[in-house]
């Protein structure tokens, strides 16, 4: 899979070679570009933002930068069409099932914003040259895409066959089924006086993987009554 991310902070994504997408970009799994919106630019001030039609606060991201960003990152016209994402408070939530899908696309762009938002033709223009999507983490306002790219790259590049290298600790985890993952315990049994679960020393793997599911659905119960179905 090829990600590239456009932003004016490009160095807000070092940290993701920390993380364990550094061994799927090591072993080409995926690789990832990121790219300085800036550079797009032609004015000697490097100039990203300009002041609202209409008025309001704030200013908004000019589409020429833009335009030329997605036109040569969507040049090599090889494979499928990318699909476009523009982190956005006002987008559809990331999900699980979001991650899913993006995780069997080839190409991925991320047009990360800043101020108060993108000129809106730049969307437009976007959806002749891919599928383009405008995802949020969540209802709460972030100051710019950044954050939340890195959120969204790092659910979707786990995803990707043989970056986790375990696969079936991405089917037990958290959301995989619909419901949160259950209580894990490790050595020793005894901890301060709180004893690990009688059932999980037991060695009774049936009565094991019952307990796990009990658990699974009274924490989702409890915790994200919204995950369950009427
Ligand atoms: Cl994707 N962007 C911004 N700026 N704020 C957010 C968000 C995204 N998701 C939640 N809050």
């Amino acid at each position: 899979m090829r990600v590239d991310v456009v932003s004016i902070f490009p160095s807000y994504f070092d940290g993701l070679e920390l993380s364990l997408l550094g061994k799927a970009r090591a072993s080409g799994i995926l690789e990832l570009r990121v790219h300085d919106l800036r550079d797009w630019t032609s004015d000697r001030h490097r100039t990203v933002d300009d002041t609202p039609y209409g008025g309001g606060a704030g200013m908004v991201m000019k589409p020429e930068p833009w335009g030329l960003a997605l036109d040569e990152l969507t040049s090599d016209a090889g494979g499928d069409a990318p699909t476009i994402i523009f982190p956005s408070p006002a987008g559809e939530v990331f999900r699980q099932a979001t991650a899913r899908q993006l995780a069997v696309r080839e190409h991925l762009i991320f047009g990360c914003g800043r101020y108060e938002g993108i000129d809106e033709r730049v969307f437009e223009y976007a959806a002749t040259l891919g599928e383009v999507r405008l995802m949020s983490l969540g209802d709460y306002v972030l100051n710019g895409g950044e954050v939340a790219a890195m959120a969204m790259i790092e659910a979707v590049g786990r995803l990707i066959p043989g970056v986790v290298g375990n696969p079936e600790s991405l089917v037990e985890e958290s959301h995989e089924d619909g419901l949160l993952e259950y209580p894990s315990y490790t050595k020793p049994s005894t901890w301060r006086e709180r004893a690990v679960p009688d059932v999980l020393l037991s060695g009774n793997h049936g009565a094991i993987a019952s307990w796990r599911r009990e658990q699974q659905i009274e924490r989702t119960r409890t915790r994200r009554p919204d995950l369950l179905p009427e």
